[in-house]
C-alpha cells in the first residue's frame, strides 16, 4: 500500500494542536490546583480530581506529540508516513485512566443534589472500560469494515453512559439554588456536546477515508480528539469549580 503522504499544513496543524493541547493541559492543572482554595474544603476533592486529570493528560500528549513527529518524515516537501507508526495507544490508555475520574467527578456534583445510588459509579466505570477497549481494535484498524464493527459496539456502553448522566443531572437540576442550576444545564450541556465529539471523530477517517486511512481522516481524527479532551477535561473541570464556587458562597449565606 502507498504510504500515508500528509502536506505540510496538515502535518502543522496537528503538531499545532497537540502542542496546544499539552499547555492547556498544564494550564488547567495550574488552575485546578491554586482555584481549589476558595472553595469550601468539602468540595476541594473534585479540584484534585481535576487537576489529577489534566495531569496525567498533558503527560499522554507529550508522547502522543513525540509519537506524531516521528510518525512522519519530510520528503520532498510533504510528511512521508515512516517505518515508525503513530501510537494510539498512548490516547487510549490516557482515556481508560481519565474517563473513570470524569465519572467520579460528574458523580461527586450529582451526590452534592441528590442520593446517588453507590452502585452506579461502578456501573458507569465499568461500562467505560468496555466502552475504551472495544473501540481500540477499530481504532487500530486500518480496514473500515472492522472500524465500523468495533465502534458500534463501544457505542452500546457509550450509550448507557450518556443516558445515566443525562438522567440524573436532569434529576438533580431542580433541586439546586437558582444560580447553580444554571450552571449545572450548562455542565450537561458540555458533558453532551463534548463525548459526543469522540464518536464522531473516530468516523472521519470512514467519511473521509474513501475507503481506507486518509490524510484528511488522519487530520480530522486528531484535531477532533484533542478538542474534545479540552472540552471534557479542562472544560468540565472549570464549570464544576465554578458550581462549587457558588455552593461554597451559598453554604456561606446560610
Ligand atoms: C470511541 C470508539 C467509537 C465509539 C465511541 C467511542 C467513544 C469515546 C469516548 C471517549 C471519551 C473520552 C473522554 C476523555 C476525557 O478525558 C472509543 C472513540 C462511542 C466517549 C471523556
Amino acid at each position: 500500500a502507498a504510504k500515508l503522504s500528509l502536506s505540510s499544513g496538515q502535518f502543522g496543524l496537528v503538531y499545532q494542536m497537540f502542542s496546544i493541547t499539552i499547555a492547556a493541559m498544564g494550564a488547567g492543572f495550574l488552575f485546578f490546583v491554586l482555584a481549589q482554595g476558595n472553595l469550601s474544603p468539602k468540595y476541594r476533592p473534585a479540584m484534585v480530581v481535576s487537576a489529577l486529570v489534566v495531569a496525567i493528560a498533558c503527560y499522554h500528549y507529550f508522547r502522543i506529540f513525540n509519537s506524531w513527529n516521528e510518525s512522519y518524515a519530510l520528503t520532498a516537501g510533504a510528511y512521508v508516513a515512516t517505518a515508525v507508526p503513530f501510537n494510539d495507544a498512548y490516547r487510549y490508555a490516557d482515556w481508560i485512566l481519565t474517563v473513570p475520574l470524569l465519572l467520579v467527578e460528574a458523580v461527586a456534583v450529582l451526590a452534592l443534589a441528590t442520593n446517588v445510588a453507590s452502585g452506579m459509579i461502578w456501573r458507569l466505570a465499568l461500562a467505560a472500560f468496555v466502552m475504551i477497549a472495544t473501540g481500540y481494535p477499530g481504532e487500530i484498524s486500518g480496514d473500515t469494515t472492522t472500524r465500523l464493527i468495533w465502534g458500534t459496539i463501544s457505542t452500546i456502553p457509550f450509550i448507557y453512559i450518556v443516558y445515566t448522566l443525562f438522567v440524573e443531572l436532569g434529576k438533580s437540576i431542580d433541586r439546586q439554588p437558582p444560580r447553580v442550576q444554571v450552571l449545572t444545564r450548562n455542565l450537561r450541556l458540555l458533558l453532551f456536546a463534548s463525548w459526543g465529539f469522540y464518536p464522531i471523530a473516530y468516523l472521519l477517517p470512514v467519511f473521509l477515508g474513501g475507503g481506507g486511512l486518509s490524510a484528511s481522516g488522519v487530520v480530522g481524527l486528531q484535531v477532533g480528539y484533542s478538542i474534545a479532551d479540552i472540552l471534557a477535561k479542562v472544560g468540565f473541570g472549570t464549570l464544576i469549580y465554578f458550581i462549587a464556587l457558588e455552593k461554597t458562597a451559598h453554604d456561606r449565606s446560610m
